[in-house]
């Protein structure tokens, strides 16, 4: 008997420490984003988005200053992207497409053909070389115009963006089969409307985040019924939303700490996870309760928190083939009480969850003030997931660690090396985790954190003309994961050389042409 339960038990769970492998059709792929890697932002056509405008308007809101104008300039250099994912051996590559390189307004009655032609080159050198394009249609660059018309706090942007979907769709939808409405979506609101940590960066508590996710939550529900409708069948892809969301760790075993996790999670995962995957659909009750009881407190004739029809209830519901998620890091909670009810403005998101999130100092840091390393973090939220909408397909869409460029990058390493190993563990345990991006494939524009905060397994020479893209560690270490689909807990690669850009050799290259043309001139008058 123990024999017969050991034959069929022990290819399941495969748990023998340091053992431990992949299943079979699990996938790997690296992440990346439009704005943070493509450059070119007014080249060939392309649009202003928010984000365009942010930088170049705010440029003192970006940690140093930087800007996406150039970033990696992949819009020039894609062919070396996908030689450096071809070393990396992935099956897949996540990449998102900007709204304003192939809409330059956001506004359907304008296409811009030479932005099509960017992104199909791309998905052809992707198909050409056996990698799967994973395709975003929003991380983040809503159009200016459109955020001149509100935003995502104009119920039209629904339609705009739907028409934006359809045309992607159409034109790339014979080649492209893995489909993500958003990324981020909480993040959108809450960092751009709530705060002013993202771009438009509005620092507008309690009130548009709400409406915002609303109007994000019909967006994606129409979208992915209008793939359903027309080309799912034909096209035969897959559809979904990318959530994020760090581990928030009870800071005592007590139940009212576990309760504070317990809501954080509620309002960060569940706020758009509940009415896209739970058995009943809609916001969590949690959130409808605790927002609808703030804002009668507050003096509000109704919820600060939208409320949806029957209808869209059910149309929201199940609008999505698989649950894409995101997470860096965790943090420590505790509820709000009576003495520290005040840290919060009121009405705010942060008041409204009742959480108050701090940082685990004896967790190591890294370049991103935001972040620490806490790998029993992703192992956590893969389990709570599993449990609360009952297993449902899951990509971790972004997972990597960021410092300030070493080449010999073995933070990142170890990094990797933990939360992959709790990843497995969650697999090991029947969660339904079907592949792994890491973020990022190279170094890229941080967004707020410029170019300081480093996440890529290649390091980007933002100096050079070439963006010149070398190795690191990490980026051999993830090879070698994919190749032999387990973790090698010694592995420490060695990096590819990397000579930095010298100033003086930037002069040099610039002074050049201009001696030759004056020689040129000078001779030239000699002789006539
Ligand atoms: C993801 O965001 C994004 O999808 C990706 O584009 C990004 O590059 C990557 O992760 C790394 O950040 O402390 O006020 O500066 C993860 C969510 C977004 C959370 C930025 C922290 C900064 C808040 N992160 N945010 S702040």
């Amino acid at each position: 008997m123990s024999y017969f339960l050991l034959i069929i038990l022990l290819p399941l769970t495969s748990s023998v420490e340091g053992q431990k492998e992949f299943p079979d059709n699990f996938k790997f792929g690296v992440s990346s984003s439009a704005y943070q890697i493509e450059g070119a932002w007014s080249e060939d056509g392309k649009g202003e988005s928010i984000w365009d405008h942010l930088v170049h308007n705010h440029p003192e809101k970006i940690r140093d200053r930087s800007n996406g104008d150039v970033a990696c300039d992949s819009y020039h250099l894609w062919h070396r992207d996908v030689e450096m994912l071809k070393e990396l051996g992935v099956d897949t590559y996540r990449f998102s497409i900007a709204w304003t390189r192939i809409m330059p307004t956001g506004i359907g009655n304008q296409v811009n053909p030479k932005g099509v032609e960017y992104y199909n080159s791309l998905i052809n050198a992707l198909l050409a070389n056996n990698i799967t394009p994973y395709v975003v249609l929003y991380h983040w660059d809503l159009p200016q115009r459109l955020q001149e018309m509100g935003g995502w706090i104009n119920r039209d942007t629904i339609g705009r963006f739907k028409e934006y979907a359809r045309f992607a769709f159409e034109t790339f939808g014979d080649r492209v089969k893995w489909w993500t409405t958003f990324n981020e979506p909480v993040q959108i609101c809450r960092e751009s409307y709530e705060q002013d940590a993202m771009a438009p960066g509005y620092d507008f508590p309690g009130i548009p985040c709400y409406l915002c996710a609303h109007n994000l939550l019909l967006a994606h529900a129409e979208t992915v019924q209008l793939y359903r409708l027309h080309y799912q069948s034909s096209q035969g892809g897959k559809i979904g939303i990318s959530l994020s969301s760090a581990w928030a760790q009870p800071r005592s075993d007590s139940a009212d700490d576990r309760e504070a996790s317990e809501m954080n999670l509620q309002f960060i995962i569940g706020w758009f996870a509940h009415p896209i995957f739970s058995t009943n659909g809609n916001y969590p009750q949690i959130m409808i309760d605790r927002i609808g009881n703030f804002s009668a407190q507050q003096g509000f004739a109704k919820s600060r928190l939208p409320t949806f029809s029957a209808d869209e209830i059910r149309q929201i519901k199940e609008s999505s083939d698989f649950l894409g998620f995101n997470t860096y890091t965790s943090y420590m909670v505790h509820k709000l009480d009576e003495q520290n009810a005040n840290i919060f403005p009121q009405p705010s998101f942060n008041h409204d969850s009742g959480v108050v999130e701090y940082p685990n100092t004896s967790w190591p840091e890294t370049a991103s003030s935001w972040f620490r390393v806490h790998p029993k973090g992703i192992y956590n939220l893969l389990t709570w997931i599993r449990r609360e909408y009952d297993n449902p397909d899951v990509f971790v869409t972004e997972n990597g660690y960021s410092d300030h460029g070493d080449m010999r990058d073995t933070n990142r390493v170890e990094y990797f090396k933990k939360y992959m190993d709790a990843v497995l563990d969650a697999v090991g345990e029947g969660c339904n985790v079907k592949g792994y991006f890491a973020w990022s494939l190279m170094d890229n524009f941080e967004w707020r954190g410029g170019i300081v905060e480093r996440f890529g397994l290649y390091y980007v020479d933002f100096n050079h003309p070439n963006r010149t893209r070398t190795r690191k560690s990490s980026a051999k270490f993830y090879a070698d994961v994919i190749k032999k689909r387990k973790i090698d807990m010694e592995l420490m690669p060695e990096p590819d050389d990397y000579t930095p850009y010298s100033a003086a050799e930037a002069v040099s290259t610039r002074v050049k042409p201009v001696i030759i043309a004056a020689m040129i001139v000078y001779l030239y008058k000699l002789i006539y």
